[in-house]
């Protein structure tokens, strides 16, 4: 896979690539990540890329002419799945488009600022637009850098243990059961038997009635089918 950042900030987001999960995915080619600063598209040698917004009011909006010059240029190299915007007035992010997304080829994510970016962009290049949550960030970067982490992880070969992204909170939409290592007993708080006990089919049941309790107390909308961020 390969994902282009387009940004005016790319200090902002490059460092939770260079950690972890997501440095080993890039050392292990199963991902290359490549960040673009929109102002080396500015319109003038001011490096101006955004302006007031037609019919007043706060806020400066992104220019057309900067985004266009730069997904112009990298589509004139190659082929994209899908151009996605990240901004807090489109569908939330769950694990279902996390999946979808970790089995693309070459992905551009465009990440807003200010008020946004001008709405011709998002009619003429966008393709999918992203929020992750119901809350505003100051800039799309840190949810971009959480988009990337949420597929990046899905691609195959990226975890070590193969298992571990399946048996993830929301693979099934149900929360994850609750987990415990050694000791088996710390000031008196026990580990609960069935887990030392061997007997894995009963294990596995006992963690499918855990995962079903926790979701049922804390999202019970993710029972019902109708997740708050569908
Ligand atoms: Cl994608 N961008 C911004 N600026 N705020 C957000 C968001 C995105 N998702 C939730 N809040």
């Amino acid at each position: 896979m390969r994902i282009d950042i387009i940004t005016v900030s790319p200090e902002l987001i490059k460092s939770p690539f260079e950690h972890s999960i997501l440095k080993r995915a890039q050392d292990k080619g199963k991902v290359e990540i490549h960040f673009h600063d929109l102002r080396e598209y500015a319109i003038n040698k001011y490096g101006k890329i955004d302006d007031y917004q037609f019919g007043g009011g706060a806020g400066m909006v992104l220019m057309v002419e900067p985004i266009d010059k730069c997904i112009s240029k990298l589509m004139k190299e190659r082929e994209y799945d899908e151009v996605i915007y990240m901004t807090p007035d489109a569908q939330t992010l769950n694990q279902q488009t996390a999946n979808l997304l970790s089995a693309k080829g070459n992905l551009i994510i465009l990440t807003g600022h200010y008020k946004g970016v001008d709405q011709r962009v998002r009619d003429k290049f966008v393709t999918k637009e992203i929020s992750i949550g119901d809350y505003v960030l100051s800039g799309g970067e840190l949810a971009a850098a959480v988009l990337c982490d949420a597929v990046i992880r899905l691609i195959p070969g990226v975890l070590g243990d193969e298992t571990s992204a399946l048996t993830d909170s929301f693979q099934d939409n149900l929360l994850a059961p609750p987990v415990f290592t050694r000791p088996a007993e710390y000031k008196g708080m026990k580990v609960p038997e069935i887990l030392l006990s061997g007997n894995f089919p009963k294990i596995d049941e006992w963690r499918h009635e855990q995962a079903l309790k926790r979701t049922q107390l804390i999202r019970p909308d993710l029972l019902k089918g109708e997740s708050k961020d569908e």
